[in-house]
């Protein structure tokens, strides 16, 4: 192994974020040291956060962060953000989020603007993705707005897809896509500390019946969050963990 390479699994932050620049820019550097800890990747829990803006998806991230630094795991968090430059409203809640676990090696948090990028979503992340889980982190977290049709690529890209949603936001449950079954493999319905709430559970239930035939093997798992005060979070994970396991199957794909 390169000393770089040996530095960064040490957990060398410093170091990690100089290699997601040079992949992200697609130098010989990035390429050599993806090559060399893309080998080593696989152990990694890697998971896509996805679901409507406001949802709570940073929050709940961080809770889910924090849930796992309390069990001493390492945690790469990476924000896609598909629509904004730099100044957009999502990296200020970054920088929020980077100020909370500043001082903190156990947690790596990168957001990446993919318009204009080559590869666009996919190109970009499944490498970015690849170089953190073979950088050794234990959980790599993807956060990606779920507008337009980068949630279906991302679910493409990782084992596990959870689906956000929150109540007070419209009529989210009627307008999500079809698509969307097919790539949640756990739903949150967070902000459960507000009015609706149920509603959203049950919509997202009824949905889930129609989809799977009420065949409940088949069914992703509905967990209630209340990510801004730390709560379900150890039963999201859990859910995560069965997904990660192979204890859901996803419906076959119809084909169209
Ligand atoms: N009441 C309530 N507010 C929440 C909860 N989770 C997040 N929020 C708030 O919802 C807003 C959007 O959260 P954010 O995580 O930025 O959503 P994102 O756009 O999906 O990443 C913020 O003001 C959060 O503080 C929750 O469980 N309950
Ligand atoms: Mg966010």
């Amino acid at each position: 192994m390169t000393e770089l390479a040996r530095q960064i699994r040490g957990g060398d932050l410093r170091r990690l974020a100089r290699a997601m620049t040079a992949v992200e820019n697609r130098t010989e550097e990035g390429a050599a040291i993806l090559a060399e800890l893309g080998a080593l990747a696989g152990q990694a829990r890697v998971a896509g956060i996805t679901g409507p803006p406001g949802a709570g998806k940073s929050t709940l991230i961080d809770a889910l962060a924090r849930h796992l630094r309390r069990q001493s795991k390492t945690v790469a968090i990476l924000a896609i953000d598909p629509s904004s430059r730099i100044t957009g409203g999502a990296i200020l809640g970054d920088r929020i989020r980077m100020q909370r676990h500043s001082g903190d090696a156990g947690v790596f948090i990168r957001s990446v603007a993919t318009r204009g990028n080559s590869g666009g979503v996919a190109g970009a992340t499944a490498e970015l993705v690849r170089l953190l889980d073979g950088a050794g982190r234990d959980a790599v977290l993807v956060e990606t707005v779920g507008v337009g049709q980068d949630e279906t690529e991302i679910a493409g890209l990782v084992p596990v897809t959870v689906v956000v949603l929150a109540p007070g936001m419209g009529d989210e449950v009627q307008t999500l896509k079809a698509g969307i079954m097919e790539i949640a493999d756990v739903f949150a319905v967070n902000k459960s500390d507000l009015p609706g709430a149920d509603r959203v559970a049950a919509e997202v239930r009824g949905m889930l019946d129609l989809g799977t035939g009420g065949d409940r093997a088949m069914r992703p798992a509905v967990v209630r969050t209340v990510a801004s005060e730390d709560r379900g979070i150890g039963e999201l994970w859990e859910a995560m963990e069965k997904a990660w396991a192979g204890g859901r199957r996803r419906p076959a794909p119809t084909g169209d």
